[in-house]
């Protein structure tokens, strides 16, 4: 190695170590892919998105599956409940102004023997999605689709304290062993759009009417938002992304690529923060997000402007993704 790439290479981890410094801040879990992302939604992992995924049905291409975790760490960290009066949606923009043109909301009622009632139901102008169910269950929609919540294996896997370390990374999966409480939602095709079209798919959770998490690509509030910044972030709507926050994600990827102009170029992809997804395309990240996609090693990638190519060394998840409906691992044994 050159003096000159020593240099870089010891430049951008040493950014990435500052911004990381900044970012993260005891217990040890944050700094995931959005997990713990900001003080508000640490205070209950319930309300707390951890990642979002949107790729089309590997059993069915007519189909789009969503998903979306919370309760990091459940069980150890966390509750392995949803919360009551919370709200957990799934936002669908299908005409490129990152303003929802559909959302499917799930709700749940209080635990009783062992698990919580839940119902689906959907806002805005594309076809009626409904269900009512139990965690657990595998739920039939109504108007197409399946439906499930429950526990599950994290489906999400980085070596945390490598990154943590200066990135110093010996593909050690922090997540490995670790659960989470999970939604996973799959609706016909038709139900988006046709075939072909773009759409922005996000999630976020609010309660009594304050929004107190969103999340649509993942670690983007986590790596490129100022602490200072992250409860206004989580608060905010795709919309405003640009005139809200690219400034501090234009001086975050300038700092851990050491490029202000690749930096302006990156904010114009990386925000609004959406899911972008094409239906009917089977491809992975950035196409949505697939469960076995390694986001992180493609966002190190991508934020130093391919400086930082070795990846942190844990490629797929501690347990095998499932073809069938709800795709996620099984939960690990809890205590
Ligand atoms: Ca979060
Ligand atoms: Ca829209
Ligand atoms: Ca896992
Ligand atoms: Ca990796």
């Amino acid at each position: 190695m050159t003096l000159t790439r020593t240099r870089l290479t010891i430049g951008i981890a040493a950014a990435l170590l500052v911004l990381v410094t900044a970012l993260v801040a005891p217990p040890s879990i944050g700094g995931a892919a959005d997990h713990l992302d900001s003080p508000l939604v640490a205070q209950d992992g319930s309300t707390d998105i951890n990642d979002v995924y949107v790729f089309e049905s590997p059993g069915a291409a007519d189909s789009t599956v969503l998903i979306m975790t919370v309760n990091p760490a459940a069980g150890v960290m966390s509750d392995t409940t949803f919360n009551r009066d919370a709200r957990y949606e799934f936002l669908v923009d299908t005409d490129g102004d990152a303003v929802q043109d559909t959302t499917y909301e799930i709700t749940f009622k209080k635990t009783e023997n062992g698990t919580q009632e839940l119902k689906l139901k959907t806002k805005g102008d594309k076809p009626r999605l409904s269900a009512r169910g139990q965690t657990g269950e595998i739920i039939n929609v109504d108007g197409g689709g399946t439906l499930t919540a429950g526990l599950y294996d994290d489906p999400f896997f980085f070596d945390l304290a490598g990154f943590q370390n200066e990135l110093a990374f010996t593909g050690d999966d922090f997540f490995a062993g670790l659960n989470v409480s999970a939604i996973v939602l799959e609706v016909p095709n038709s139900a988006l759009g046709t075939s072909g079209d773009a759409i922005g798919v996000w999630a976020r959770i609010e309660v009594g009417g304050t929004q107190i998490d969103r999340m649509g690509r993942p670690a983007i509030n986590t790596v490129l938002i100022p602490t200072g910044t992250k409860n206004a972030f989580n608060a905010g709507i795709p919309s405003n992304d640009q005139s809200a926050f690219r400034d501090e994600v234009v001086a975050s990827v300038t700092a851990l690529s050491g490029d202000a102009a690749y930096a302006e170029a990156l904010a114009d992809v990386l925000l609004p923060d959406v899911n972008t997804f094409t239906i009917g395309n089977s491809e992975g990240f950035l196409n949505g997000r697939q469960l076995a996609d390694d986001v992180i090693d493609a966002e190190l990638n991508v934020l130093t402007n391919g400086a930082f190519t070795a990846g942190d060394g844990v490629n797929a998840n501690d347990k095998a993704f499932s073809n069938v409906f709800p795709y996620l691992a099984s939960a690990h044994p809890t205590n």
